[in-house]
């Protein structure tokens, strides 16, 4: 049995994601999780709101609520939409959590002692009414450039030109109003990756199984233009974790927290912490999935990430765990993603354009959105979402395809049977024919979830569907019913045990759907079917089963129009 670490990247707190970031992270974490689970293998899938930073803070003024307030409540909306689109998380923490805090904290003093952390004299805006120093995007202005009254003091929104809090004309507070802004000296913790290059380029090297979008990316910032930065990792904000040496103050470093992502990614081994807490664990238990000096050496950690998250991952969280000289387990597979837009356009949160997570719940079941997404995975390229595509793909796939051999078998058999498994002889030829090909497709399934190869699973999975009702329809138990009762009852034997098989086979892709064909077989066996033949024989003469509803309703031509209209707008 293998052990299986895996984490998505973690959902910024500041509101309902949409389609694109949950295809873009953690619908494939959550795929690969539920497939080694089926498997047999021990799995510990972590996820977590990501707290910390500019955006929380904005959002929580724009919901007109103290940030801590707001962070807890959103964390509880987006714990919900998870559970809601079976996102199977071992457990899904808080970057703002206690654990988090007191690990940051360590790995800060750690590196520091490692003599890879520098203090800068940097000169910033500092604010006499707020009595803090503002972030750049917390200064607005006149825009030196095109004269926008409403410039931020990081870039100019109306015509796109970069620029410096000190650049704007009329500078003023975004917290407060006030224009009583002064330049004043202070001091920032940068991490020295610059330093830890070499030690970095060689241990990308050694992953020579990675995607070429994950490496390509690392590489580009390694070597290009500037090369590998050294990095700011303190800002001038109230939320956040303090900065600190451990437990101790850090002098100079008063007021100030650590960068978002610099605390994000250390909650992947944080959240473990929380997990071990929430679920009456020792740390021993959690630290088997983190320290490699005490059982993690033997774990496999896969991340999922949209690409834009691969830069911080292939070089600023390692640099952070190789610098820290601690045995912190790195990640050995590295699954990145590219974009996936929105009908002829992108996915905006800011625009409220595409389809999010509670809206899309709210017209579909997850398992429709689950298949269609998964199966259209933005993998070598972006990939784009239009109704008219899902709409195609739920009404050929799922309905037409599973769900229709569902009801079929079910009801001939309990029209010609009853509702159990009727007697009949061994199977024959044409039986033997599929055990045969489906063992070559299950075995390539396989092969394409482990090497996480989404849309490849996906075809395969389809395809062994498929290969149930070409059978049903060569083998017509319904013709063969007529002339020799006993074959079609074999026939139908078989059909009943695919529809187990198909749960099991299907449950990563669709869980909800799958349970539902489980309970109607009235089994509890999941097994994996490593030899096809015994799988198909799971269910034997005289086992019980009921119709199911029906699994998959179609799509019709009007829903498809309403929809499309719907979020084609703005987001209220
Ligand atoms: N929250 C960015 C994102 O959602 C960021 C990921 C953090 S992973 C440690 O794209
Ligand atoms: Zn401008």
């Amino acid at each position: 049995m293998a052990r299986i670490l895996i984490t998505s990247a973690l959902p910024y707190i500041n509101g309902i994601k949409h389609l694109g970031n949950l295809i873009g992270s953690q619908l494939p974490a959550d795929l690969y999780a539920r497939y080694n689970r089926g498997r047999g293998n021990e799995v510990m899938f972590l996820c977590a709101t990501d707290e910390h930073g500019t955006p929380a803070e904005l959002a929580a003024a724009k919901a007109n609520q103290p940030v801590a307030d707001y962070c807890a409540d959103m964390q509880k909306v987006q714990t919900d939409i998870a559970n809601r689109f079976g996102l199977s998380f071992d457990h899904f923490g808080r970057s703002s959590s206690p654990q988090n805090h007191k690990l940051t904290q360590h790995f800060a003093s750690k590196l520091a002692d490692a003599g890879l952390i520098t203090e800068v004299a940097d000169r910033q805006v500092y604010s006499n009414a707020d009595g803090r120093f503002l972030p750049d995007r917390y200064v607005e202005g006149t825009c030196p450039n095109c004269g926008y009254d409403g410039a931020r003091g990081d870039q100019c929104e109306e015509c796109t030109k970069q620029l410096d809090p000190t650049d704007l004309i009329n500078p003023r507070s975004t917290i407060s109003g006030s224009t009583d802004l002064e330049v004043r000296e202070t001091k920032h913790l940068f991490l020295r990756q610059s330093a830890m290059r070499d030690q970095l380029d060689q241990w990308i090297d050694s992953k020579s199984d990675w995607p070429i979008l994950t490496t390509s990316i690392a590489k580009k910032w390694l070597h290009d233009g500037d090369g590998l930065q050294d990095r700011g990792i303190t800002r001038d904000l109230d939320w956040g974790v303090p900065v600190k040496k451990g437990d101790a103050d850090w002098p100079g470093m008063e007021g100030k927290v650590f960068y978002v992502w610099f605390d994000a990614p250390i909650e992947y081994i944080a959240c473990a912490n929380e997990w071990a807490e929430a679920n009456g664990k020792s740390d021993a238990d959690w630290e088997r999935w983190w320290r490699t000096d005490k059982g993690a050496d033997d774990v496999k950690y896969v991340q999922f990430m949209g690409k834009d998250n691969v830069p911080f991952h292939t070089l600023s969280f390692p640099a952070t765990i190789l610098g820290s000289g601690e045995p912190w387990k790195l990640v050995d597979h590295l699954k990145s993603f590219n974009y996936l837009n929105y009908d002829g356009g992108q996915f905006s949160t800011s625009k409220g354009r595409g389809v999010f997570m509670d809206q899309a719940l709210e017209i579909l079941p997850a398992d429709y959105w689950r298949w269609w997404l998964l199966s259209h995975a933005p993998e070598s390229s972006d990939s784009e979402f239009t109704w008219e595509n899902f709409q195609q793909s739920v009404n050929k796939d799922l309905a037409d395809v599973l769900g229709n051999f569902v009801s079929r078998i079910t009801k001939f058999c309990r029209s010609k049977f009853g509702e159990a498994i009727p007697e009949g002889g061994e199977y024959g030829e044409q039986e033997q024919a599929l055990i045969a090909e489906l063992t070559t497709r299950i075995r390539a399934y396989e092969g394409h979830m482990e090497a996480m190869e989404i849309r490849k699973s996906a075809q395969e999975l389809r395809a062994i569907w498929v290969a149930g009702n070409e059978y049903l329809q060569s083998a017509a138990p319904w013709s063969t019913f007529k002339s020799d009762p006993e074959k079609a009852a074999t026939q139908v034997r078989m059909g009943l045990n695919l529809i187990r098989l198909y749960a099991v086979l299907s449950a990563p892709f669709i869980p909800t759907a799958t349970a539902s064909m489980l309970s109607a077989m009235d089994t509890l066996n999941t097994s994996w079917p490593d030899d096809v033949a015994e799988a198909l024989n799971a269910l034997q003469v005289g086992h019980e089963f009921s119709v199911p509803e029906v699994l998959f309703a179609k799509i019709t031509d009007d829903q498809r129009e309403e929809w499309q209209q719907r979020f084609s707008g703005v987001r209220d």
